[in-house]
């Protein structure tokens, strides 16, 4: 286990039901992750931060709407509604995640013109965010990951995770999705034909 880090994405009152952009049963994931949590001892959270001006947001656009996508210089870009405002309440972790056992926080999304999915890049799939770095000197050669959502942060991280040569595995009762068109689907075939594993159970 010493190789091995639990990977807990986005779990944010803004992904939870109420929050600004809510993933169905969100919440559900609070109690199979807080028991993973206890299992394991190398722990990373990512948390959701943008600025008020971000670019994934559809009221920062003329004649747009949430879930609409868009092309940026860097790519395709799906825009969201106002979602994990810096330091406001919707960016918190739910408050009842044990997040107080993790040894590290990775925020991610925190400049205004780019989107960041990925625990380990930017949305243009180049800029780091120095989590590759941190687990490399800490030794880490495998991820379990779980969280929000499923078929954005969650694959996205999975799949660079997995790029990076890391053993990746996504623990599917201890994540919910997002879903817009088929994208569930389509991300769970992305991963398993990157080998990552997806496994039915908590770990
Ligand atoms: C996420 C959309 C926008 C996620 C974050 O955590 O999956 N999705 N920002
Ligand atoms: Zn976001």
């Amino acid at each position: 286990m010493k190789e091995t880090a639990l990977l807990v994405i986005d779990v944010q009152n803004d992904f939870c039901p109420g929050g600004a952009l809510a993933v169905e049963h969100g919440d559900q994931v609070v109690e199979p992750i807080n028991t993973m949590i206890d299992r394991f001892e190398n722990i990373v959270l990512t948390q959701d931060w943008h600025p008020s001006d971000h670019i994934s947001f559809a009221s920062n656009h003329n004649n747009a709407a949430p879930f609409e996508m868009i092309t940026l210089e860097y790519g395709e870009q799906t825009l969201w509604p106002d979602h994990c405002v810096a330091a406001d309440k919707g960016a918190e972790f739910h408050k009842d995640l044990n997040s107080h056992a993790a040894q590290m926080v990775v925020r991610k999304g925190f400049r205004s013109q780019i989107d960041s999915y990925s625990a380990f890049f930017e949305n243009d799939q180049t800029t780091p965010t120095g989590l590759h770095g941190y687990l490399q000197e800490r030794g880490i050669k495998a991820l379990i990951l779980c969280g929000l959502a499923t078929d954005y942060c969650v694959a996205w991280s999975a799949l660079d995770a997995a790029k990076l040569g890391y053993k990746a595995k996504v623990v599917l009762p201890a994540c919910r999705a997002i879903d817009l068109a088929g994208s569930l689907a389509a991300q769970i075939e992305n991963m398993t034909n990157a080998g990552i594993e997806i496994q039915d159970t908590i770990t």
